[in-house]
């Protein structure tokens, strides 16, 4: 990793005419220079007539760098407008030779280079980071046959059925176009009128309400390509196949009044955190998995394999995982990369070819055409980011900033030049699209097969563990008190009593919602006896450990060195991370004398930012602190977010002020008596959370 060089390491300095100081070229300082490479003299100063006259239109250099200032931004993105991305690579570790004839499938233990962008959905590019919304997951494999976009969710299915109600549902989930607002959130009247309008949705919309729409970390969550994809052979075969990612640090989410906490704390929480792991050389993985199945077992299922709002049990079609997945490469340039990476569904190579899935035959007209506008003109395949690390040759030519254009005479074919003229030619092979067979009429029909909306939702809401079960319920009830208007709440309780009808009446009941609703008419009966999936709960594939995860400390000077010590060590051990907490980021000391830099002070590093926290007072410190408010809250909040807190004697005080008296107490408020208490505690939460304890501390 380049180091960047510490600011106090200046050259030569110039100090103007107010007093101001900046660096002058020379030695390893490069010289500042125009767009047309000019050497810059001073740029402190515009060109004047005298020193207090007008400025002169003739300062080529003021006029410039203006200029491009003015024209810095492009449109973001009309969804998944925030998003961060990282570079990696992708390993295969079980050949799919057997499946496809892709070249990234074919070889164990060849890598292909990635870049991968994660995405909160609805909010725009400034919002925040924990949002309760879909993550996108996008991939962009470099492969030797081309560029492969796998172009996904950490939810496997969706909102919609049809790619033409795309425009309609993300109107509704954004802000309203008359007052702009609510932001990155889908609490508010129009996103649950539509959804409740659209039967259909009701199966993404229970995985909304569910803690996978808040999760913890991008690296603690799953991602999967949605759609039903083709795998092809060698001979031509096809083979279906749905992607998942599954993260090797387990799943996990937070607390949803943790989450609206973390966004004011640090609205920047997912990236920091991605940033943190791969900077440190924790580099984030997941495990590439494909569920492979034929048109028998299509046939035999009870849903259509085309319909994304359905998924395939895992039970059902176990995942095969076939490589992994390491992003170790944060970008140069955010701009340069994760704002301008292009990813389109449209892109495949050989060896993977399309469904007739009809929200996917939408999106691959919508992302190229959205790219176009985005990037300024059909030459944004030329960045780097989004250029193929393969060699690629074609006539294409010209458009606003064209950087690869075909040298020679040649720019069509057929030509009866010879090379190096005659420019490139098919092969004939490579690509070949699926030849399956397509007939009927023309029409606009949604497939009958598509018709139960209801079936899987249910399933999902049985697969959850009874906490991950309480949550979906606040999450349905906090987002529904937001809607205004009683029909639309009355409308979305007629779905859910399909789905579950203990969830509905809860709801209902939570909402002051009075007599329940009459169930909302179904086009088709509920599969009923569908089996409970694990592999859709979040807390059944939990971690185990506290590894990859960040403990919060609270230290005031003087802190007992031992104690800190074997602290930091078993975190180290588990390979988690430490930072500290303290009424001073700076001038602090432990008991031995050595100096100690805190990351927090305690008002800037509430508790939410932590998987658990421990309390180091001494006795002085702990006096001092116990009338700070944010201490308290720092403490009632962990203790409200159900997380394992450790402490000293003398953070008895604190634990007092805080409201936590010992007989509130339960077994995740844990004394540290010695230094060898520390591994034990690290041990124990590796469970996360005591969720438990959730049921004790909400009582509405
Ligand atoms: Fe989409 C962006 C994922 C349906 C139209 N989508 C976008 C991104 C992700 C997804 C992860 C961000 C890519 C990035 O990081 O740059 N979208 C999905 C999934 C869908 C889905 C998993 C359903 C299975 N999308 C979908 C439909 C349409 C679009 C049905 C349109 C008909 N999506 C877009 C878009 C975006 C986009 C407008 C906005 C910015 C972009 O493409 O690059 O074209």
């Amino acid at each position: 990793m380049t180091k960047t060089p510490h600011p106090s390491a200046s050259p030569a300095t110039h100090t103007g005419p107010g007093g101001e100081t900046h660096q002058v070229a020379g030695g390893d300082t490069p010289v500042m220079t125009t767009q047309q490479g000019v050497p810059v003299a001073d740029d402190q100063n515009t060109l004047r007539a005298g020193a207090n006259g007008p400025a002169l239109m003739e300062d080529f250099h003021f006029r410039e760098k203006i200029f491009h200032f003015d024209h810095e931004r492009i449109p973001e993105r009309v969804v998944h407008a925030r998003g961060y991305g990282a570079h990696g690579f992708f390993e295969l570790t079980d050949s799919l030779s057997d499946v496809s004839k892709a070249d990234i499938f074919q070889r164990e233990g060849e890598r292909t280079p990635v870049f991968v962008r994660f995405s909160t959905v609805a909010g725009n590019k400034g919002s925040a980071d924990v949002v309760r919304d879909v993550r996108g997951f996008a991939v962009k494999f470099y492969t030797k046959q081309g560029n492969w976009d796998l172009v996904g969710n950490n939810i496997p299915v969706f909102f919609i059925q049809d790619a033409i109600k795309f425009p309609d549902f993300v109107h509704a989930a954004k802000q309203a176009p008359d007052r702009d607002f609510p932001q990155a959130q889908t609490a508010h009247d129009n996103f649950w009128d539509f959804v409740s309008l659209s039967p259909e949705a009701t199966h993404m919309v229970c995985w909304a309400m569910s803690d996978r729409a808040i999760p913890r970390s991008f690296r603690f969550m799953e991602g999967f390509g949605v759609h039903t994809f083709r795998l092809i052979d060698a001979q031509g075969r096809s083979t279906y196949v749905k992607f998942h990612w599954k993260p090797r640090l387990g799943l996990q989410s937070v607390a949803w009044n943790e989450a609206l906490k973390i966004n004011g704390a640090d609205p920047d929480f997912h990236r920091r955190d991605l940033w943190q792991a791969i900077t440190s050389g924790n580099f984030p993985e997941w495990e590439l998995g494909v569920q492979l199945f034929d048109d028998a077992f299509a046939d035999s299922f009870p849903f259509d394999i085309l319909d994304p709002t359905k998924l395939i049990p895992e039970e059902l079609v176990p995942v095969r995982r076939v490589g992994r997945l390491v992003l170790d490469r944060m970008v140069d340039n955010f701009f340069a990369e994760t704002e301008q990476v292009a990813f389109c569904t449209q892109n495949i190579v050989p060896g993977v070819d399309f469904t007739n899935d009809p929200l996917l035959q939408g999106r691959n007209f919508s992302y190229l055409d959205t790219q176009t506008k985005r990037l300024g003109g059909p030459n944004f395949t030329h960045i780097p980011i989004n250029a193929p690390r393969c060699p690629f040759h074609n006539f294409q030519q010209d458009g606003h900033m064209a950087m690869h254009n075909p040298k020679g005479r040649a720019n069509y074919e057929p030509n009866s030049w010879s090379q190096p003229t005659g420019g490139p030619r098919e092969t004939g092979e490579d690509f070949q699209t699926f030849a399956a067979d397509v007939s009927g009429p023309k029409l606009r029909q949604r497939s009958e097969s598509f018709a139960d909306h209801y079936s899987q939702a249910r399933q999902f809401f049985i697969s959850q563990t009874p906490v991950e079960q309480t949550h979906m319920r606040d999450a349905f009830i906090f987002e529904l008190s937001k809607v205004e208007t009683p029909a639309i709440r009355a409308r979305m309780v007629s779905h859910l009593l399909h789905v579950d009808k203990e969830l509905a009446e809860a709801v209902a009941k939570g909402l002051g919602l009075s007599p329940l609703p009459a169930p909302a008419q179904a086009a088709r009966p509920v599969v009923a006896g569908l089996e409970p999936s694990p592999a859709l709960s979040i807390l059944e594939n939990g971690p185990g450990s506290f590894t990859g995860r960040k403990l919060g400390i609270v230290i005031t000077n003087g802190v007992d060195h031992e104690l800190l010590g074997a602290l930091q060590d078993a975190v180290a051990a588990v390979n988690g991370t430490v930072e500290l907490i303290a009424p001073t980021v700076g001038g602090l000391k432990d008991s031995a004398g050595n100096p100690l830099v805190a990351q927090q002070r305690i008002n800037g590093g509430p508790s939410v930012l932590y998987d658990a926290v421990a309390l180091l007072p001494t006795v002085e410190g702990a006096n001092a602190l116990r009338h700070e408010a944010t201490m308290r809250d720092f403490i009632a909040d962990a203790f409200a977010h159900a997380k394992f807190i450790a402490h000293n004697d003398a953070a008895e005080l604190l634990l007092a002020a805080a409201g936590l008296h010992p007989k509130m107490r339960d077994e995740g408020v844990i004394a540290l008596e010695s230094a060898s208490d520390a591994d034990t505690f690290i041990q124990t939460c590796g469970a996360l959370r005591l969720w438990a304890r959730e049921g004790r501390v909400h009582s509405i």
